[in-house]
C-alpha cells in the first residue's frame, strides 16, 4: 500500500522546504518539493543605479553572502567592461575560499552532523556519554572559530562580514597602503583554521570509508553543471575548480546560453520563465494549476543536471563518484570535505601573489546601456546574476541560486529536479521516522533563502504559517 509523508519544514537546512514522499513496500516511489517562500530581489534592484546591486542582492541570504556580492560584481565587471586586476582577483578567491570553509564546516557538523552522529570523531575531542555534550564540543573547538577566524578574513580586506562592502565592479576597493599587514593578519588566520580543518575533514572522509552503506542511496541525475571558481590571476578563463558540464557522462563545455528555467510547475506566470536574457521580473501567479513551488526549475538544454562541490570536483576531473549506482549522499558529503582540504592548500598563494603596488580594480563607467553574466560557483554550487542596463539604471535583473537548480521542481517536460530524483529509491523503514529522506535532502545542503525570498513593499510584517 502506498503511503504519503510529508516532512514541513524540513529541519536543519537554510530557510522554509517542504518535501512529500509517495513509500510504497519502504521504499520512496514519488517526491515533489516545495520552496515556500517568493522571492523578489530582482525586482527590488530594479531601477537603481546598477553599482547598488552587490550590496543589495547580497541580502538575498546570511549565508552565501559574498558569493552573491562577487557573482553581482562579475555581471557588472562585463557589463562595464572592466576586468578586475590580478589583485582584485586573488582577493576574491580568498574571501570565497574563507566563505566556503565556514560554510562547508557549518553544514558538515552542525546541519548534516546530526544524522550522522559525526561529533565523537574530531581528534583531540573526547566522546561523551550525552550527544548534546559532543555537540557543544564541536561547536566550541570547530564550527566557531572557523566560522569567526572565516569572517575576520573577510572582514580584513571588506570592512565587516557578513555582507563585506569593499567589492566592485572592476574588482576590490582596499587601500594599496593597507594590503602587507592585511596580508599577513589573514595568514595568520589562515594558518589556525589550517590545522582545524586538516585534522577534521580527514576525519569525516575516514567516517564515510567506513560507512559505505551510503553509496546505496540518495543517487541525484548523475548530470553534473559547474561554472568553474577561483579563476587564475593571470588568465582568469583559467580555473582553479574547472568550468563544465558532464551530461550522460560525457563532458563538455559549459554554453551560458544553453540555460533555460522552465515554470510550469512553479507559481509564476509565463513571462517569468525561458532563456535566463529575455526571463522578465519574477512575475507571482500563487495557486496556479499543476504548480507546487516558488522556485523555477532551471534546466542545461533541457537536461536535469546537479550543482555543488560533487559537481565541481568531478567536473575538475579530482573525484570519482564511488557509488557504482551513480552519485549518492556518500559522495556528496565526500567531495564537500575534499573541497575543504584543497581550497586550504591554495589560500596562503592567493595571499602571497597579492603585489601591494599594483592596482586592486580597474575604474569603472556606468554605460548608458549594457548587460553583464556573473557566474560563480558558490558553496552550493553553480550561481547566476544577470544583469540588463538601460539609462544608466538597472531595466531587469536575474538569479539562479545553486539550490534553485538542486531543489527544483518538475520542468516542462515533467522531468523532476535533481533532490527529487535523488530521492527515488530512499528506504523508508519507519514512515515516523523518515531518517533516509532527511539524509538525502541534506546531503545538497539546501538553501531556499537565496532560492526563494519574500518581501512587503509596504514594510508591513506578515506572519507565515509553515
Ligand atoms: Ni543561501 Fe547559496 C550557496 C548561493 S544556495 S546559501 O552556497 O549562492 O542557493
Amino acid at each position: 500500500m502506498t503511503q504519503t509523508v510529508k516532512i514541513d519544514p524540513v529541519a536543519r537546512l537554510e530557510g522554509h522546504y517542504s518535501v512529500k514522499v509517495e513509500v510504497d513496500n519502504g521504499i520512496v516511489v514519488d517526491a515533489k518539493t516545495s520552496g515556500t517562500l517568493f522571492r523578489g530581489i530582482e525586482t527590488i534592484v530594479t531601477g537603481r543605479d546598477p553599482r547598488d546591486a552587490p550590496t543589495i542582492t547580497s541580502s538575498v541570504c546570511g549565508v552565501c553572502v559574498s558569493e552573491h556580492q562577487i557573482a553581482s560584481a562579475r555581471a557588472l565587471d562585463e557589463a562595464f567592461g572592466a576586468d578586475p586586476p590580478r589583485n582584485g582577483v586573488l582577493i576574491r578567491n580568498i574571501i570565497e575560499g574563507a566563505t566556503t570553509l565556514f560554510s562547508h564546516a557549518a553544514h558538515i557538523f552542525v546541519l548534516n552532523g546530526p544524522d550522522y552522529d559525526l561529533y565523537g570523531l574530531v581528534p583531540g575531542l573526547s566522546k561523551s556519554e550525552h550527544f548534546t555534550d559532543d555537540y557543544t564540543k564541536v561547536l566550541k573547538n570547530v564550527v566557531l572559530p572557523v566560522s569567526r577566524l572565516c569572517h575576520q578574513i573577510v572582514a580584513l580586506f571588506g570592512g565587516k562580514s557578513p555582507h563585506y562592502w569593499s567589492v566592485v565592479g572592476g574588482g576590490e576597493s582596499i587601500r594599496h597602503e593597507d594590503l602587507p599587514r592585511v596580508g599577513s593578519l589573514v595568514k595568520s588566520r589562515l594558518s589556525s583554521i589550517k590545522k582545524t580543518v586538516n585534522e577534521v575533514a580527514p576525519a569525516v572522509l575516514d567516517y564515510l570509508d567506513q560507512n559505505p552503506q551510503l553509496q546505496d542511496y540518495g543517487v541525484g541525475p548523475t548530470n553534473f553543471l559547474s561554472y568553474g571558481v577561483y579563476p587564475d590571476p593571470v588568465s582568469p578563463p583559467d580555473m582553479f575548480l574547472k568550468r563544465g558540464v558532464i551530461i550522460n557522462g560525457e563532458q563538455r563545455a559549459m554554453d551560458p546560453a544553453n540555460i533555460r528555467e522552465d515554470i510550469k510547475h512553479s507559481w509564476y506566470a509565463d513571462d517569468s520563465g525561458g532563456n535566463l536574457k529575455d526571463e522578465s521580473l519574477p512575475n507571482p501567479n500563487y495557486g496556479k494549476d499543476e504548480a507546487y513551488t516558488w522556485l523555477k526549475a532551471p534546466r542545461y538544454e533541457g537536461n536535469v543536471v546537479e550543482v555543488g562541490p560533487l559537481a565541481r570536483m568531478i567536473v575538475s576531473g579530482l573525484y570519482t563518484a564511488k557509488s557504482n549506482k551513480g552519485a549518492s549522499i556518500y559522495d556528496r558529503i565526500y567531495a564537500r570535505a575534499a573541497e575543504m582540504l584543497l581550497i586550504m592548500e591554495e589560500m596562503e598563494s592567493w595571499v602571497d601573489n597579492i603585489v601591494p603596488a599594483e592596482p586592486v580594480y580597474t575604474p569603472t563607467q556606468v554605460p548608458e546601456s549594457g548587460e553583464g553574466l556573473g557566474l560563480w560557483g558558490a558553496p552550493r554550487g553553480a550561481l547566476t546574476h544577470y544583469i540588463k542596463i538601460s539609462e544608466k539604471k538597472i531595466a531587469n535583473y536575474q538569479i539562479i541560486s545553486p539550490s534553485t537548480w538542486n531543489c527544483s521542481p518538475k520542468d516542462n517536460n515533467g522531468q523532476m529536479g535533481p533532490l527529487e530524483q535523488a530521492l527515488i529509491g530512499v528506504p523508508v523503514d519507519d514512515p515516523e521516522h523518515p531518517t533516509e529522506v532527511g539524509k538525502t535532502i541534506r546531503s545538497y545542503d539546501p538553501c531556499l533563502a537565496c532560492s526563494v525570498h519574500i518581501v512587503d513593499a509596504k514594510g508591513k510584517n506578515r506572519v507565515i504559517k509553515i
